[in-house]
């Protein structure tokens, strides 16, 4: 059934916006043209707007601002990322989900999201808000093959798509704080929650989570995140298609991601720095263990922040919440 179902908007896809014939659809998905209308109907019942004209067949008017696995695969230039997409309306947290799918054997490029997250997770067990409609709230699941160390790359390199995904979906120009925060005027609209499935010195899976605040308006952030949040309608004054947006970050993250694979972390280095708002800059880092006063001279090879203290001392800073 969702076999058939991603055929009909691959099929939409193709099509490019132009009417396809109903005997064209049922060629392409393999099934009878009685069963065509039947998915037809499926769709209009999940907020698709389709029109249908004799001799000319179905062209779809408007889609539904949801974010369900069809809203995503419509229009997708990726190979891996997002061919399979794990939806739900509400959720405790995608990560759970995901990790749950990865442990069960689930594909690289798998991708969960939901409209909403009732326990959004931040990085040590801080929470993240996640309203109804409003955001991007997804898990991507990889199976790269590279050392544990190395795994606080690909936050770093997630970073950088999502800087780059927004940029093709909006006019904006975000930049990124060391090392999972994207902000837009110093606020942050997004965070990013790297998670590892790992046994000795091998990796499983890595589990990406991406919250971004798309379409919220002030007063939809609790009151103790309005200062330091925001959200991209906020700052551009559009509403933004947050399956477009999903698109785009996926399309450039697989980019990414391939590079990563076949030339190491240099040139994601290179594309990081030009987007990071932190570095040359006066910061203080809060570890785990310390307070750290001192400037960002830039990130090392392996993606550890540097920062050297007021008596020339270096530190390399594996983990920690940075204010500039
Ligand atoms: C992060 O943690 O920034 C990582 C957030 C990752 C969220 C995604 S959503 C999809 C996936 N599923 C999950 O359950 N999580 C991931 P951290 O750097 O620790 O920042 C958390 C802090 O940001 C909180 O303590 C708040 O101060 C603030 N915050 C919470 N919700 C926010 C929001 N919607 N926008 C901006 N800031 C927020």
């Amino acid at each position: 059934q969702t076999d058939v179902r991603s055929k009909l908007i691959e099929a939409f896809s193709k099509a490019d916006g132009k009417f396809i014939s109903g005997q064209e659809i049922a060629e392409y998905i393999g099934c009878s043209r009685t069963a065509v209308w039947k998915h037809i109907e499926d769709l209009r019942s999940e907020g698709y707007v389709l029109e249908a004209v004799r001799k000319k067949g179905y062209q779809i008017v408007s889609k539904p601002e949801k974010v369900t696995a069809n809203e995503i695969k419509l229009g997708l230039q990726t190979k891996i990322f997002g061919k399979s997409v794990h939806y739900e309306e509400s959720v405790e947290s995608t990560q759970k989900i995901a990790h749950r799918l990865a442990g069960d054997g689930a594909s690289e490029g798998t991708l969960v999201v939901a409209e909403e997250q009732t326990f959004g997770k931040g990085r040590l067990s801080r929470s993240w808000h996640s309203p109804k409609h409003t955001g991007v709230w997804m898990s991507l699941i990889l199976r790269p093959n590279i050392p544990f160390h190395q795994a606080p790359q690909l936050t770093l390199l997630t970073a950088v798509a999502v800087v780059q995904g927004i940029e093709e979906a909006t006019d904006l120009m975000p930049g990124i704080k060391w090392p999972n925060d994207i902000l837009i005027n110093q606020k942050k609209v997004t965070g990013i929650l790297t998670e590892l499935q790992a046994e000795a010195d091998r990796i499983h899976s890595v589990i990406i989570g991406i919250g971004i605040n798309v379409n919220q308006k002030n007063d939809d952030f609790p009151e103790d995140l309005r200062q330091k949040a925001s959200s991209l309608f906020i700052e551009s004054g559009q509403p933004v298609s947050r399956a477009r947006l999903i698109q785009h970050i996926l399309a450039k993250m697989e980019q990414l991601y391939q590079l990563y694979l076949d030339k190491g972390f240099t040139p994601i280095k290179i594309l990081w720095e030009s987007y990071a708002v932190s570095l040359g800059k006066e910061i203080k880092a809060s570890t785990l263990t310390e307070t750290l006063y001192g400037k960002a001279l830039g990130i090392t090879d392996e993606g550890v922040l540097l920062l050297e203290d007021n008596a020339g001392q270096i530190h390399t800073i594996y983990s920690a919440d940075i204010e500039i």
